[in-house]
């Protein structure tokens, strides 16, 4: 009886792996913690309908963690968590952290935003640097390959911080001795600071989206809790009573 459960384990096994192998075969990409670092939902073909963009995961290491190789653009219905790929871009000499999408330079269409840790030709060190593209025509178009903001960051999000209806980069800069958060929006051929909050004892910024339309932004302040920002005009303040 044993040895009949025993087959029977392997068959299905056999089965799996087969079932596995033929998925990705056919250009399937399995959609996990293990293959992706990460990912975002968007519409960044224009028609209305979301993809799933991933960043798939490498060994390979970076002072924000582990970097990925590949973007992908995929279809966002899965069977068993296998997603059909409908393009993909080798982008690990970028070393690429984290995927974001948003419509930055509101022309209708969302960009794809990849957060990389790589030098820059006119700053020769590693750093994050923002990069922006538009993958709407199955080719990976930069948009907007950004060396740095006007501070070095240590994170970065998009978050429609004004009401208009498009995304701005929100970012946590570095200054001298302490943190900020600063807020850009896209103007001609590139971006300009709109806001800067006080320097500030920060550990991290989380987007909030707010049903107003004018997206919050969630401050870790370590022991002394959280608090929550917003743009008031050029500046970024404290939510009043919101600590
Ligand atoms: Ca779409
Ligand atoms: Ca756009
Ligand atoms: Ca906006």
């Amino acid at each position: 009886m044993k040895k009949i459960y025993f087959c029977a384990s392997l068959a299905l096994a056999a089965l799996f792996l087969f079932f596995l192998a033929k998925r990705l075969a056919r250009g399937y990409f399995w959609d996990s913690p293990l293959t992706r670092i990460s990912t975002v939902l968007a519409d960044v073909q224009g028609d209305d309908e979301p993809e799933l963009v991933a960043i798939s995961r490498t060994l390979g290491l970076t002072p924000y963690g582990f970097h990925g190789k590949s973007l992908l653009v995929l279809e966002d219905e899965s069977s068993w968590g296998f997603h059909r790929i409908i393009s993909e871009f080798d982008i690990e000499e970028a070393k690429p952290l984290k995927v974001m999408a948003g419509d930055v330079n509101r022309d209708g269409s969302n960009e794809v935003s990849v957060m990389v840790y790589k030098t820059a030709e006119f700053h020769p060190v590693f750093a994050l640097r923002p990069f922006f593209f538009n993958v709407s025509r199955g080719k990976l178009e930069a948009v907007w390959l950004g060396s740095r903001l006007s501070q070095p960051f240590v994170e970065y999000f998009l978050l429609d911080v004004n009401g208009d209806g498009f995304e701005e980069i929100v970012a946590l800069e570095e200054t001298r001795e302490s943190y900020l958060i600063a807020s850009y929006s896209w103007e001609s051929f590139g971006f300009v600071c709109d806001a800067r909050s006080e320097e500030l004892s920060l550990k991290s910024i989380a987007p909030i989206l707010s049903e107003d339309g004018f997206g919050r932004i969630l401050a870790d302040l370590g022991t002394e809790g959280t608090q929550e920002f917003f743009l008031d005009h050029d500046k970024i303040i404290p939510v009043p009573g919101n600590q």
